[in-house]
């Protein structure tokens, strides 16, 4: 059954089918089985193997679209599971989003219901967010956490800058920086100086917990 589903989840996404791909993850909802599995190893699995497909050119823009409609409007009917049975402790507050240039924002949409669910207050900035606006919402909120997503090479560098602008303002030592995506490795965060790097979702909430710890 469990194989069964994921199977059928990843092939809808891999065959740019949205409503097939929704109706499998009401079927996942119906049945009890664990949504984030059916993100993760369904809908993100063939979310991999569509990017590799456009890498390698053999489908294009329009076909990438699809499959990450397929992926998100699915997210919509799985994301509401995700949140049963969990705390509603605030245990610190959050500023999320994908840097200026880069639209990518599935993944740490993602991200972010599982910290908020995990129990941390979330602001969510969306995806292409200019680095003002991240000191700006930072002076707003004063976070625990600031969260930076990246999925592109080029845009990877924005996340360096945003840290700068936060050491500039006087706002760096009161906050810690996770920085994720899958271009973003332990070593780049190392290197611009962020205080973590979270390869996935859950890795994300257990490094936020660390860091608010210490
Ligand atoms: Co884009 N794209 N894309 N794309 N796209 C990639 C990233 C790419 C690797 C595809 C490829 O060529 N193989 C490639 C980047 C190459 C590079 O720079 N290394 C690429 C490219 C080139 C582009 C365009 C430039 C294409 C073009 O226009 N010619 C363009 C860029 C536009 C822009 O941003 N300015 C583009 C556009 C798009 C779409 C709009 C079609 C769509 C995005 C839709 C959307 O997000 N609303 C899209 C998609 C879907 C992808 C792939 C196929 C899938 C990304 C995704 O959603 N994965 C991607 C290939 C790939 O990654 N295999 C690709 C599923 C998601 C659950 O995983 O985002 O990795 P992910 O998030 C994970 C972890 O990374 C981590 O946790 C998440 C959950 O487990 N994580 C964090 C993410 N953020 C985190 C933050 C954290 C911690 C963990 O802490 C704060």
């Amino acid at each position: 059954m469990a194989e069964n589903v994921l199977k059928r989840l990843k092939e809808a996404v891999l065959n740019y089918d949205v409503e097939g791909a929704v109706a499998v993850a009401k079927e996942v909802i119906e049945t009890g089985f664990d949504p984030l599995i059916a993100i993760e190893q369904g809908l993100g699995e063939g979310l991999s193997i569509v990017g590799a497909k456009f890498e390698a050119e053999e489908i294009f823009l329009p076909e990438l679209m699809i499959a990450a409609q397929a992926m998100k409007e699915s997210l919509a009917t799985l994301e509401p599971a995700l949140a049963k049975g969990k705390s509603r402790k605030v245990l610190g507050k959050v500023i999320i989003g994908t840097v200026e240039g880069d639209i990518h924002d599935i993944g740490k949409s993602i991200v972010a219901t599982m910290l908020t669910v995990n129990g941390f207050e979330v602001h969510d900035l969306g995806c292409d967010t200019p680095t003002s606006k991240f000191v700006e919402k930072a002076k707003e909120v004063k976070p625990d956490i600031i969260g930076m997503s990246a999925l592109l090479t080029t845009t990877m560098v924005k996340m360096a800058e945003v840290i700068n602008a936060l050491k500039k303002v006087g706002l760096r030592g009161q906050v810690k920086v996770i920085v994720g995506g899958a271009p973003v490795s332990a070593a780049w965060a190392e290197e611009i100086e962020a205080d973590a790097y979270a390869e996935d979702a859950m890795a994300c909430v257990d490094v936020a917990k660390k860091l608010l710890s210490k």
